[in-house]
Parts: C-alpha cells; sequence; structure tokens
C-alpha cells in the first residue's frame, strides 16, 4: 500500500515509469489507458449519483444478449465510445452493448489497438445500490487491417492480449489493471479527480476456503462443480478437512476483486441452463481481461477443461465456462473436470 504520508503515484506517472522500466507501454497504449480511465471516472461520477441523477432503472431496449438494458448501461457505453474514438489510439471499438464492431469515426485518425468493453458488469445490481464496475480488454490490430479492421480482427486468443483492467464502482473506486507486468490498482481519489496507486504486483493466494457460486444453479451443475462444492460444504468433517465460506455478489467485477484481495474461487461453470449458448459469460470482454489479471497476479483461470487464455474465439459475443481465482482450487476443479 501507499500510505497517505507518501507522495502518491497518479496512474500517469505510473504508466510512464512503467514505459521507462520494461519498454513495453507504447506512448500509444499509454494514452489509450488514460483515455479508458478517464471515462471510468465519468462512469463512477453517474454511477454514484444514483437516483439524484435520473440514470436508475430499464432503458426500455435490448442489447445484443437479449438482456433488458439499464439506463445506465447504455450512458456507460456512450461515455466509453465518446471518449475512446478521437483519441487516435484505436483502428476499432467492440462493446458488450453493441451488436457489431464500431470502426472509428472518418474524421479521426486511426491507430493499431482494438478495445473491447462490458460497460457496466453486474448491472442487475444498478439499482439495489451494490458495486458494479467495467471491464476492459485491449487487442493489437493486424498492422495491414488498421485502415479498414473487422470483426474477425477481435477473434484473437487471450494470450494475445496487450492490457486488460476493471474499475469497480464500490465504496471507493478502484481501476486494477496490467499490462503484462504484474497486476496493480489505484484509488480513485475523488476530491482531486485521479487515480492513485495504491497497490502493486498484487499476489493472489493459491490455496482459499473461500467460492463464489450462483447456488441456485446447483440443479443444473455438471458432476465435477457439484463434486467440488459438495466437498467444500461438507467443511471441516469432510474430504477437504477445513471449513468454507460463500460468497456470490453476482456483479463479476466485485466478486473477481474480491479474489485479488484475498484470495478465493469464481466459478460461472458450465450447467445445463447455459450449455445451449456455451456458457453464461463473454469471452471477449468479461472472461479473457479477468483471466489475464488473474494470471497476472499468480492465479488460474480455466472453463474446467481448457486454459480461457488459450481459447480461440469464434465470434465477437462468444460466451464460456469461467472458473477463476486462486491456483490450487482453480487446478482442483480442472482435474475433477480432466477426471470426467
Ligand atoms: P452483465 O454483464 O449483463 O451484468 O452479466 C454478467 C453478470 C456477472 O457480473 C455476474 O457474475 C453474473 O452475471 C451474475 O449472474 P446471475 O444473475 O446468474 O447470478
Ligand atoms: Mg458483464
Amino acid at each position: 500500500m501507499t500510505p497517505s504520508t507518501q507522495k502518491p503515484i497518479f496512474l500517469t506517472q505510473f504508466l510512464i515509469e512503467e514505459q521507462r522500466a520494461i519498454g513495453e507501454v507504447k506512448p500509444d497504449l499509454r494514452l489509450l489507458l488514460e483515455i479508458v480511465a478517464r471515462a471510468c471516472k465519468r462512469i463512477s461520477i453517474a454511477v454514484g449519483k444514483g437516483a439524484l441523477g435520473g440514470v436508475l432503472g430499464d432503458a426500455g431496449s435490448d442489447n445484443v444478449q437479449g438482456e433488458a438494458q439499464k439506463k445506465l448501461d447504455v450512458l456507460s457505453n456512450d461515455i466509453l465510445m465518446e471518449a475512446n474514438e478521437w483519441g487516435g489510439h484505436l483502428a476499432a471499438l467492440a462493446s458488450e452493448e453493441m451488436d457489431e464492431p464500431v470502426m472509428i469515426p472518418s474524421q479521426y485518425p486511426k491507430g493499431g489497438y482494438l478495445l473491447l468493453f462490458d460497460p457496466l458488469d453486474g448491472s442487475s445490481n444498478i439499482d439495489v445500490n451494490i458495486s458494479v464496475g467495467t471491464i476492459f480488454s485491449v487487442l493489437s490490430c493486424p498492422p495491414d487491417h488498421t485502415l479498414t479492421p473487422c470483426e474477425d480482427d477481435f477473434l484473437q486468443p487471450g494470450v494475445k492480449q496487450v492490457a486488460a483492467g476493471y474499475t469497480v464502482y464500490g465504496p471507493s473506486t478502484v481501476l486494477v489493471l496490467t499490462i503484462g507486468n504484474g497486476v496493480h490498482q489505484f484509488t480513485l481519489d475523488r476530491e482531486l479527480g485521479s487515480f492513485v496507486l495504491t497497490q502493486s504486483h498484487i499476489r493472489i493466494p493459491e490455496d482459499t476456503r473461500e467460492f463464489a457460486i450462483n447456488a441456485s444453479n446447483s440443479r443444473y451443475w455438471e458432476a465435477p462443480v457439484k463434486r467440488y462444492i459438495d466437498e467444500c460444504t461438507a467443511g471441516k468433517d469432510g474430504p477437504r478437512g477445513k471449513d468454507f465460506n460463500m460468497r456470490w455478489v453476482a456483479s463479476m467485477v466485485a466478486d473477481v476483486h474480491r479474489i485479488i484481495t484475498r484470495g478465493g474461487v469464481f466459478m460461472y461453470p458450465m450447467d445445463e441452463k447455459s450449455r445451449e449458448k456455451g456458457g453464461k459469460l463473454r469471452l471477449m470482454y468479461e472472461a479473457n481481461p479477468m483471466s489475464f489479471i488473474i494470471e497476472q497476479a499468480g492465479g488460474a483461470a480455466t472453463t474446467g477443461r481448457e486454459r480461457i487464455l488459450d481459447i480461440q474465439p469464434s465470434k465477437l459475443h462468444q460466451r464460456v465456462p469461467v472458473i477463476l481465482g486462486s491456483k490450487n482450487e482453480v487446478e482442483r476443479v480442472t482435474a475433477y473436470h480432466k477426471e470426467g
């Protein structure tokens, strides 16, 4: 932690120093991340106003997933779109809330990156004042396609991500970021309007006594997931020999942030309810960025059958099963799947 008596390190300084130290943060990527962070500050302000901002409730429309959009889903998407289209760093953008990727308007210069985001994750929690967040992923656009990018250019496995991050709009607003050199946390100083580094090189404990799963789906689970959860809930008299606790916020950002902070395992596994769609969570702008962050913090992320970051996507809004968090627990659940 950076004690309050020490000189604060702002996001800009952090990125410039990272660039000097590892030479992997190209100026364009740094500016792109700063623009995303600035957009997240605006979303944080909108979320924080709640009912006073007139932004609660349904927008009266559905997104490509057939889910009812909240006013704040639409507003957050607009904020991220508007902030990112003129910067000159992107070839195209894609969002959970938009059917197709969006090209950079012709009046602006184009850059070498592709940005994907879930503008407001956990939106069922907006109206009840529970933490929500933004998740984003940055890919390089194939160099010969930067002027004419298409959906196929986005379909890269998660290992190719050059940066990923999320913000949680909770009691405080935090930004958690990786550019492939560890995971770093910034807290929004609301008076200054700046993200200040509050934790560097975060490590997730390899073992845990805490799991996160929507237990109301238990009748739909596959046998390996049932076995794992049964063993956890059997407590210290069961095969694991210890008591486990359960948490489920129903905002992936908040559940993942808890794991980043103190360890744990998060599961939205394959089940009979979501089998037809391939899972519940979206690969490109939920599972991939979170898996990159979790792996960079020493954790693991699989579908139960394969490493998430190795999946070759076949479509932009593809869904996948997700099991991520403390390494030894994720490996255990994955081994149960492999045993059949
Ligand atoms: P969203 O992106 O539309 O908000 O949906 C994703 C969310 C995740 O944040 C969360 O883990 C999950 O859906 C909760 O699902 P459920 O309501 O089935 O528990
Ligand atoms: Mg989401």
